[in-house]
């Protein structure tokens, strides 16, 4: 048996297609069912339903074999025991920094002005301004990012951005790119030697629907 973790929303909607390549239709909708555990058309391949920011754990700890996560949550969590074969190029999007209409980022950076920077990002968000030699006040928050800024809790916020569209119904504006991200296949390193006849042609049917 192997377990595939996988978010709901983006990530599943980008991962059926991979799935579908690799043989693998589960027989319910993640959106439209309540089950956590889901059966798919092959009885040995069953796939679970985590937060998105949760499913390096799962994976790291063996409760998954296999997962998908954004580079983002994987730099956050650490990815220590995790092996990364495949850089899946699906949801993808920019860590950026914005900052409200009008505030003059630039200016700030020139001054060396200390900064505080709301972010669900804290690590991402810390190794890049300590590598501009920028001295910032990170504000941990869990979503809603876009707000701080408009409210006076932060000056900047580090945050994804695809559309840009909610930057822009927030008045917010983009002033610097982090790093592009995309979504990782991950697999917990005892299942890839154990498990493996299982495992690699799943992986290769990944790398040949990307390709
Ligand atoms: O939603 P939840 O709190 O459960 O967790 P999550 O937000 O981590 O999960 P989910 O499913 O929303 O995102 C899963 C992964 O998709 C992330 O880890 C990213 O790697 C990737 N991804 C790609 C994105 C986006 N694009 C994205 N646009 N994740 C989030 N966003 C958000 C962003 O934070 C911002 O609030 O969408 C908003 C901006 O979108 P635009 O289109 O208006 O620019
Ligand atoms: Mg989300």
């Amino acid at each position: 048996m192997i377990t595939i973790a996988l978010s709901k929303g983006r990530i599943f909607e980008e991962t059926s297609p991979l799935l579908e390549a690799a043989g693998v239709v589960p027989t319910e909708k993640p959106e439209s069912s309540r089950k956590l555990i889901l059966q798919t058309n092959q009885a040995e391949v069953r796939l679970i339903i985590v937060r998105a920011s949760d499913v390096p754990t799962y994976v790291q700890n063996g409760a998954a074999d296999i997962g998908i996560a954004g580079r983002d949550v994987l730099l956050e969590h650490g990815g220590v025991g995790l092996y990364q074969p495949l850089d899946l190029n699906i949801a993808r999007c920019k860590m950026m920094v914005a900052v409200r209409e009008g505030f003059d980022y630039a200016a700030c950076l020139q001054q060396g002005a200390r900064l505080k920077v709301a972010t669900k990002y804290v690590k991402i968000a810390r190794e890049h301004f300590a590598a501009k030699g920028m001295h910032v006040d990170l504000i941990k928050l869990y979503g809603s990012m876009e707000l701080a800024p408009l409210v006076g809790l932060a000056d900047a916020i580090v945050d994804l951005v695809s559309t840009g569209g909610t930057l822009k119904a927030n008045k917010l504006v983009a002033v610097e790119e982090i790093m592009p991200i995309s979504s990782r296949l991950i697999v917990n390193q005892a299942s890839f030697k154990l498990k493996r006849q299982l495992i690699q042609p799943i992986i290769d049917a990944f790398a040949q629907a990307i390709a």
